[in-house]
């Protein structure tokens, strides 16, 4: 089959591979011709275990190209970028835009998927019109479905198979057609179901995990209030068969949970609402615990930029968030996973007075709180993961502050 797959970002070009590995005709589109430039001389720049070598092998096979011009092709799947604007608006102008370069290719028999993630009734209300204005029927003419990418950075190639799949198709038929496709590599079980219940799906799945993130992060301050360690109090309330308290930190990060909340609310939800606040909010309580324990002008060190765990990329990250809250520090950054802030530990934090770690990086793990604290000047280590053995920062002689936690506070 001859699949175009329009946006090589990280949802697209592991998708795009997949199907060039397994013997599919790929061309990626994108509006970057140095992204398309790279793809076609096989340089690709994910950071992710095992992702670089499966990118590569989908260029050797020669089943993979890219362009800025989009084609004639059997099977058209759109992962374009759906961001909000500054009023936390949906902006759906990359898919309206694919949509129109769609359209003007477009033939009888074709099927187009949507994977972005859009507001409910974007597939029906938005998309299928666009790509009506070719003179083809949806439906009759064309095949359309939403099918929602579910996976998540860090562990992309691995969940593209694993994960279950939905499929919410205009009719039977494009429902069926789309799932003998992802058959070829999908290994969870492939759901089918409308368009608009499969974009709401989606957003309702990234909702329930924003929502509990914050209740955890209000347990966290809570915990602070009463003098009591929210991380002992998720173990234990975790113990009970119906309770599954998320982990609080200094805030929800990515391309997904701070967005896709906005595309569910449609200005009037105050529980959701209230939710994103709470999350947003994360960051200042660690502004102001970094302000209260060092001194003007003093050393801050912040361990991790990206936006969680083991992964380079650092979009909506709260470390970014945090830079522009301490212009009174003297701000050192270090993150293993990302090419510009990877550095010794132990250059960044000579001299420092305060240590913060933000990602709880596998990475991290090494290191020694003895040899670290005899570098720095200061001694205030914060963990806002409990990430760190308190104890042993302690015993080397540090000022350890736990997000969550009992004296001393954070
Ligand atoms: N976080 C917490 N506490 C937690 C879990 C996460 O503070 O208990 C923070 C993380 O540190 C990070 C942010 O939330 O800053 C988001 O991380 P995440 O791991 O929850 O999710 P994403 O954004 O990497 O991926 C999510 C996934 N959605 C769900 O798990 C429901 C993924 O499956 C989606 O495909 C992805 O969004 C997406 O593309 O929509």
């Amino acid at each position: 089959m001859r699949i175009s797959v329009i946006g090589l970002g990280y949802i697209g070009l592991p998708t795009a591979a997949m199907f060039a590995n397994r013997g599919h005709h790929v061309i990626g589109i994108d509006v970057d011709d140095k992204k398309v430039e790279n793809v076609n001389k096989g340089v690709f720049s994910i950071e992710e275990p095992g992702l670089l070598a499966f990118l590569r092998d989908a260029f050797n096979t020669g089943n993979l190209r890219a362009s800025v011009e989009i084609e004639p092709c059997d099977v058209f799947i759109i992962c374009v970028p759906t961001p909000i604007d500054d009023g936390n608006k949906p902006d759906l102008s990359y898919v309206e835009s694919a949509g129109k370069n769609i359209a003007s290719v477009l033939q009888k028999g074709n099927l187009v998927i949507l994977e972005s993630t859009v507001p409910p009734g974007t597939t029906i209300n938005l998309l299928k019109p666009i790509l009506e204005k070719s003179g083809l029927t949806a439906g009759k003419d064309f095949d359309l479905c939403h099918c929602p990418e579910r996976v998540m950075p860090g562990k992309i190639l691995k969940e593209l198979t694993e994960n279950h799949r939905l499929i919410g198709g205009i009719d039977t038929k494009s429902s069926e057609r789309a799932k003998e496709l992802y058959s070829t590599f999908v290994e969870g079980e492939i759901y089918i179901a409308d368009p608009t219940t499969a974009e709401f799906t989606k957003l309702a799945e990234n909702t329930f995990r924003d929502v509990n993130i914050a209740l955890a992060n209000e347990l966290a301050k809570l915990c602070e209030f009463y003098d009591t360690n929210i991380w002992t109090v998720r173990k234990m309330a975790n113990n009970h068969p119906r309770v599954d308290i998320h982990k609080p930190g200094p805030g929800v990060g990515g391309h997904c949970l701070p967005v896709d909340p906005w595309f569910l609310v449609n200005g009037d939800s105050g529980l959701i609402n209230k939710c994103r606040e709470i999350n947003d909010g994360m960051i200042k309580h660690v502004e102001a615990t970094i302000t209260a324990n060092t001194g003007q002008n003093g050393v801050v060190v912040i361990l991790g930029t990206a936006y969680k765990a083991n992964t380079e990329d650092e979009r909506n990250s709260p470390t970014m968030k945090l830079l522009g809250l301490l212009d009174d520090f003297d701000v050192r950054l270090h993150d293993p996973y990302v090419k510009e802030h990877r550095k010794s530990i132990d250059e960044v934090v000579k001299d420092a007075d305060t240590l913060v770690l933000m990602v709880d990086h596998r990475d991290y793990a090494d290191i020694v709180p003895a040899n670290i604290l005899k570098l720095m000047k200061g001694n205030v280590i914060i963990d806002t993961r409990n990430f760190f053995d308190p104890s042993e920062w302690k015993n080397a002689g540090a000022k350890y502050l736990l997000l969550g936690a009992r004296e001393p506070k954070i």
